[in-house]
């Protein structure tokens, strides 16, 4: 006898009260396009600003408890400083990402750029952000690379492969046995003949290769329009070969929008795969982060209201009826299967993680208590003069 919805609620609301949402450091810095980088007043100066920031959207999401680092943009003297900061803000340092996109010598590639004295440079900062994950107590590295080619014939696509495969072999090496490294792919942009990891294939080739300590990550925003996103989580569940995800969403390429927001029942037949796969257990291992570009809306709002897009779609995922999905299926009903899963999806679920948050002693509506809170305003005012935060391209 399938659990009575009583029972999938309560289940639920115990899970969803255990959801860990990673926030990236640079949502709350300015932001763009190649047309515009729109500056926001009472944006953060600096890195510990960028995590006073995320502690706010913990302090009102109680789901949003670490910070995503990419570096050099948020390189500081004393990491240990900065993993404290955070500590009595309530939040912790989580992924480190590594930035070998920005410097000059990077323009015909990092790991896998001709000249071994490029690979080199970009090799030793991929070590160096280990450096820093061993200060930060973080557990995983996150290598996306832009690196590819505009041209046929620009260069040589295997020798480009052998390249990289050799630098991520160096750096595995390196990492501590708690340590992992997570590997993303992306289909196009900034290259745009080919890219290096171009798609989950070669990036789970290169996990493979690697060893246990490797996996991939899957950014919503990197695959061709159209693309069963969702299948690619289910084969890399089933392979424990997914480290995490960066959520966002579009409507045409690499958007960075907020996770939900152009597709929410995209996002929810992810977290379907990953409901039903155990992917919510922590012993699965699962980073789910997000990497979304604020660039004409307020950004902590922006990153609250994400984590609600989230959630939401979390519950409706864990509302599921599996019993009866599972006969259903077994059975051949199509129809009666497709119902069972958008009954789940057409839920409202908003009441539900409105009643998660007050069992942790939150406001349920964690926009208008942040409003309330004056922090807007309060940074708007704090924060006057230095630079303001960006991606410095
Ligand atoms: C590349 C990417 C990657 C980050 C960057 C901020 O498009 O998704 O995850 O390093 O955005
Ligand atoms: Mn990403």
């Amino acid at each position: 006898m399938s659990p009575t919805i009583e029972g999938r609620h309560r289940a639920a609301m115990d899970r969803l009260g255990a959801q860990a949402i990673e926030l990236p450091s640079w949502a709350f810095g300015n932001s763009g396009t190649r047309f515009k980088v729109f500056a926001q007043k009472g944006v953060p100066r600096d890195p510990f600003e960028k995590v006073a920031d995320a502690a706010q959207v913990h302090r009102f999401t109680g789901v949003a408890p670490s910070v995503a680092l990419h570096i050099p943009w948020d390189t500081v003297e004393d990491y240990d400083v900065l993993a404290r900061h955070a500590a009595e803000l309530g939040v912790r340092i989580g992924t480190i990402n590594a930035n070998v996109f920005q410097d000059d010598d990077y323009m015909l590639g990092s790991v896998t750029n001709p000249d071994p004295r490029v690979r080199r440079k970009a090799t030793d900062h991929l070590l160096a952000c280990v450096d820093v994950m061993d200060a930060t107590g973080s557990r995983d590295l996150k290598l996306w690379f832009s690196d590819g080619t505009n041209y046929p014939g620009q260069d040589d696509i295997a020798a480009r492969q052998d390249r990289l495969a050799t630098a991520l072999a160096e750096v595995y090496r390196r990492l501590a046995p708690h340590q992992r490294m997570l590997l993303e792919y992306k289909l196009f942009e900034p290259a745009f003949y080919t890219m290096d990891v171009p798609d989950w294939g070669t990036a789970y080739a290169h996990c493979l290769e690697l060893g246990p300590q490797a996996k991939v990550v899957v950014d919503t925003g990197h695959h061709a329009p159209g693309t069963n996103i969702e299948f690619i989580v289910a084969l890399l569940l089933r392979a424990k070969k997914l480290g995490g995800f960066d959520f966002n969403s579009r409507f045409y390429a690499d958007d960075d929008l907020m996770v939900g927001a152009a597709d929410p029942f995209q996002l929810f037949r992810i977290m379907l795969e990953v409901v039903q796969a155990g992917g919510l257990d922590a012993e699965a291992g699962i980073a789910f982060m997000l990497d979304q570009c604020h660039n004409i809306e307020p950004k902590i709002r922006g990153q609250i209201r994400s984590v609600m897009n989230v959630q939401e779609a979390t519950a409706k995922a864990l509302l599921v009826d599996t019993q009866a999905l599972a006969a259903a299926q077994t059975a051949g009903d199509v129809l009666g299967a497709n119902a069972i899963v958008m009954d789940a999806y057409n839920t409202d679920t908003r009441p539900l993680v409105a009643e998660v948050r007050s069992e942790a002693g939150l406001d349920p509506d964690p926009v208008a208590a942040y409003a309330r809170s004056g922090y807007a305003e309060r940074i708007v005012a704090e924060r006057v003069g230095g630079n303001q935060a960006g991606w410095g391209a």
